[in-house]
C-alpha cells in the first residue's frame, strides 16, 4: 500500500497551481518512508540564464514602482498563504518531515512577515542630519539592490526564503531562489503562489524564478555579478565556500549558517517552566532546527534532578510518521543524518561522556529507508571538540557550573553564536546574560528556550553563524543600498571643512 503521503502531495501541489518540471536529474523524496515522491528536471543553463535576464529586466519596472504600491503584493501573496496554509504545510511534512503542527508554524511565519513587510513598504526611513554648511540639506536615501539571490536549506523549506523575498519585494528588488535538492516541491508551490499573487495585483512579470540544482548552481550564484546580494541559509560550511566568492565580486551577503545553542539553568529557575522550554528547544523538529538546543550548562546543585526529569520527559515522547499527527519527533533527513548523529555519539563517550538516554534507531523494520531516532542526552565531562561541532540532530549535550561568569564563558566558548538562553528567577543573573559581558549570541533569551524566535525581530547571530541579520527589525536596510545625498538650496558654493578653492 502506498503511504498517503503521495496523495497529498499530489493535491497539495495541483491546489497550489505547481507544475513540476518532470525529469530525472533529481529526486524529490520523503524522509517520511524514504521513498521517492517525483523526479525533476534541473533548470538549464538557457533557463538559468532567462532567469537571470527578466530578473533584470522586470526590476528596472519595480523599482519605479511605489514601495506601498508594492506592498499590495506582498499582502496579496499573504492572503494566498493564509488560504493555502494547509497545503504548503502538508508539502513541508512531506519534505521536511514536521510534525503537522510545526510545519503549519512555519507558514504561519511565512504569513507573518508579508503582513510586516507590507506595513513596513510604508516606513522604509531615512535619516535627515544637519548639514555643516549655509543654505544646504543633508539626508540619507534607500534604494533597492537589484535582483536578489536566495539559498535556503531543507530544514525551514519556506520561512527563511519569505522572510527575505517579502521584505526584499518590498524594498523593490527582484527573486532569485535556490531551495534546498530535499524540499523542491515546497518552492514550487510556494513561488506558484507569489506567482498568482503577482498576476492578481498586476505586478511585472519576472519579478520571482525558483532555480532547481546542486550545489554547483548556488556556486554559479555566488559568482554571478548580476545578483548584487546573496543571502544564504545553510551550514556554516556552505557559508565559508559562498562568502569568500560574493565577497571576491564585492556582492553583498547575508548569512544565516550554523548554531550550537545552548541554555544556562540557574538555581532559581522554574524548573517545570525549563523543563518544557529546554525539552522543545532540544528536541522540536527532531533536533533540526538551526537554533535547536544543543548544550545544557546547569547548575551543579541541581543538575542531577533537572537532568533525570529531563530523561524521564524524553521517555514520553512519540516518536514517528508526523504525518499522522500523533507523533512529537519526526524523522532525520536522510541516512547521512543519522550517520552523523551516531558519530557524534561515540566521539562524545569517547570523550568520557555518559550517554543518559536515546541515539537508538526506531521503526527501522517498518521504513528500513527512513530514519527515525531517540533524541540523545549526554551528560559531558566538559566542552570537547565534539561539544563546540554542530551536529545536526537530537543530541543535548550536558555539563555544570558553579558560578555564572564560568557558565557565560563555557556557553560563549564555541565557534558559533545564533541562539541562547538562561532560565532563573534572579534579575541580576537575567540581566547579566543579556548584558555586553553576557550571551555573544544574535538571539539572547530569558526563560524561554533558543528556538521558535517570532519574525518581528531580526534573527541571525555572529562568528561562524555568519553575521547577517535577516526578518525584523530594520533588517531590511540589508536589501537596500544607502545614498547620502547633500542638496545645495542657496546661491554660494561654501565647501565643507572650510576648504578655499577657486
Ligand atoms: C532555521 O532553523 O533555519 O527560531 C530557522 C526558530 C524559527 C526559525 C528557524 N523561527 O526556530
Amino acid at each position: 500500500m502506498t503511504h498517503p503521503i503521495h496523495d497529498q502531495v499530489r493535491s497539495a501541489l495541483e491546489a497550489c497551481g505547481v507544475t513540476v518540471p518532470e525529469g530525472a536529474d533529481l529526486h524529490a523524496r520523503t524522509p517520511i518512508t524514504g521513498e521517492q515522491l517525483m523526479g525533476l528536471r534541473a533548470t538549464t543553463d538557457a533557463e538559468y540564464e532567462t532567469a537571470l535576464t527578466t530578473a533584470g529586466e522586470a526590476f528596472t519596472a519595480w523599482r519605479d514602482t511605489p514601495a506601498p504600491v508594492r506592498g499590495n503584493l506582498v499582502k496579496r501573496w499573504g492572503e494566498l498563504l493564509t488560504e493555502y496554509k494547509d497545503d504548503l504545510a502538508a508539502l513541508v511534512t512531506a519534505e521536511a518531515g514536521k510534525i503537522p503542527s510545526e510545519a503549519a508554524g512555519e507558514v504561519q511565519e511565512m504569513i507573518d512577515i508579508c503582513d510586516l513587510a507590507v506595513g513596513l513598504s510604508r516606513q522604509l526611513f531615512g535619516r535627515t542630519m544637519p548639514s555643516e554648511r549655509p543654505g544646504h540639506r543633508m539626508m540619507e536615501t534607500w534604494h533597492p539592490l537589484g535582483p536578489c539571490g536566495i539559498i535556503t536549506a531543507f530544514n525551514f523549506p519556506v520561512a527563511p526564503y519569505a522572510w527575505n523575498t517579502a521584505v526584499a519585494l518590498v524594498c523593490g528588488n527582484t527573486i532569485v531562489w535556490k531551495p534546498s535538492e530535499a524540499t523542491m516541491l515546497s518552492a514550487l508551490a510556494t513561488d506558484a503562489l507569489l506567482g498568482r499573487a503577482a498576476k492578481d495585483v498586476g505586478a511585472p512579470e519576472g519579478l520571482h524564478h525558483v532555480v532547481i540544482g546542486d550545489r554547483t548552481l548556488g556556486e554559479k550564484m555566488s559568482d554571478d555579478e548580476r545578483l548584487p546580494l546573496i543571502s544564504a541559509t545553510g551550514s556554516t560550511r556552505m557559508g565559508s565556500e559562498v562568502g569568500p566568492r560574493v565577497a571576491a565580486r564585492f556582492g553583498r551577503t547575508v548569512l544565516e549558517l550554523g548554531g550550537n545553542n545552548a541554555a544556562i539553568v540557574a538555581p532559581s529557575a522554574d524548573l517545570d517552566l525549563a523543563l518544557r522550554g529546554v525539552a522543545f528547544a532540544a528536541v522540536g523538529t527532531a533536533g533540526q532546527r538551526c537554533t535547536t538546543m544543543r548544550r545544557l550548562i546547569i547548575h551543579e546543585d541541581i543538575a542531577e534532578e533537572f537532568t533525570e526529569r529531563l530523561v524521564q520527559a524524553y521517555g514520553t515522547l512519540t516518536i514517528g510518521d508526523p504525518s499522522t499527527g500523533e507523533s512529537l519527533v519526526g524523522p532525520l533527513v536522510h541516512g547521512g543524518a543519522y550517520e552523523g548523529m551516531t558519530a557524534a555519539l561515540a566521539a562524545a563517550t569517547a570523550d568520557g561522556g555518559e550517554l543518559l538516554c536515546g541515539g537508538e534507531r526506531v521503526h527501522a523494520e517498518e521504513y528500513p529507508e527512513a530514519y527515525y531516532v531517540q533524541p540523545a542526552i549526554v551528560r559531558m565531562p566538559g566542552q570537547t571538540e565534539i561539544v563546540r561541532t554542530e551536529t545536526f540532530a537530537p543530541i543535548l549535550y550536558v555539563m555544570t557550573y558553579r558560578e555564572l561568569d564560568e557558565a557565560i564563558a563555557m556557553h560563549n566558548d564555541v565557534p558559533q553564536g545564533l541562539s541562547s538562553a538562561i532560565f532563573t528567577t534572579d534579575v541580576r543573573e537575567a540581566e547579566r546574560f543579556v548584558s555586553d559581558a553576557g550571551s555573544d549570541c544574535g538571539i539572547a533569551n530569558v526563560n524561554i528556550g533558543t528556538s521558535g524566535a517570532e519574525i518581528g525581530g531580526a534573527f541571525g547571530g555572529e562568528k561562524h553563524t555568519g553575521g547577517g541579520r535577516e526578518s525584523g527589525s530594520d533588517a531590511w536596510r540589508a536589501y537596500m543600498r544607502r545614498a547620502t545625498n547633500t542638496v545645495n538650496y542657496s546661491n554660494e558654493l561654501p565647501l565643507a571643512q572650510g576648504v578655499e578653492f577657486l
